[in-house]
């Protein structure tokens, strides 16, 4: 479907999440060439990059006695503690070497703040801070948004979530995505996404 207002959202798509990286999502490297296949289809195309500073709060490795994946509090609520990864100017923060960038509107990279995780195109996880995505597709006219990448459970759940939230129409290429899925975390993320009305595309 091709609309003037309708973007593609491609979350994520960096070396540290696919095969080989620091924090990698099984087949992470085959949502590529689907995603590649898709971009010429919309007016607006946006792509996120997980951007961390070394030692960034949301990394198991400065919390002594917590382990990778494990769960601790954070002033602004939960946070899973993650393997060290994209951080900032590395190769593991470079999007797949194959991935069309070339097609990018717009790149808006997330989690710089040292103290804050951010998940979401759109807010980081306290669900205040915003990252400016939502003014940019307010001023390109934008009423609906197709969100694709990586992963299904996190970055793309919570982008979803907060697209739905802010009033876009909001469908998720199941097809063009990969899940970390923690504890069950992907059919939670499912559920939620179609709670809040997300159109999830196999
Ligand atoms: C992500 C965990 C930590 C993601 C980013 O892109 O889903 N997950 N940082
Ligand atoms: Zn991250």
């Amino acid at each position: 479907m091709t609309a003037q207002n309708d973007a593609l959202i491609v979350i994520d798509v960096q070396n540290d999440f696919c095969p080989g990286g620091a924090l990698a999502v099984n087949g992470g490297d085959q949502v590529v060439p689907i995603i590649n296949a898709m971009l010429g289809d919309f007016a607006v195309k946006v792509f996120t990059q997980d951007w961390h500073p070394a030692g960034h709060s949301s990394f198991a490795s400065g919390h002594a006695g917590h382990d990778p994946f494990s769960v601790i509090d954070m002033p602004y609520g939960a946070q899973v503690l993650w393997p060290d990864h994209c951080v900032q100017g590395s190769t593991g923060a470079e999007f797949h070497p194959d991935l069309n960038t070339t097609a990018a509107d717009l790149i808006i990279r997330k989690g710089f703040r040292p103290q804050i995780d951010s998940y979401s195109a759109f807010f980081e996880n306290d669900h205040t801070t915003p990252t400016g995505l939502s003014g940019y597709l307010a001023e390109r006219d934008v009423q609906s948004v197709t969100l694709v990448g990586l992963a299904t459970d996190f970055c793309v759940q919570y982008s979803a979530l907060d697209a739905a939230r802010l009033g876009f129409k909001v469908r998720v290429i199941e097809r063009a995505c990969r899940a970390i899925d923690l504890d069950g975390s992907l059919e939670d993320a499912r559920e939620a996404m179609l709670d809040a009305g997300v159109v999830l595309e196999a």
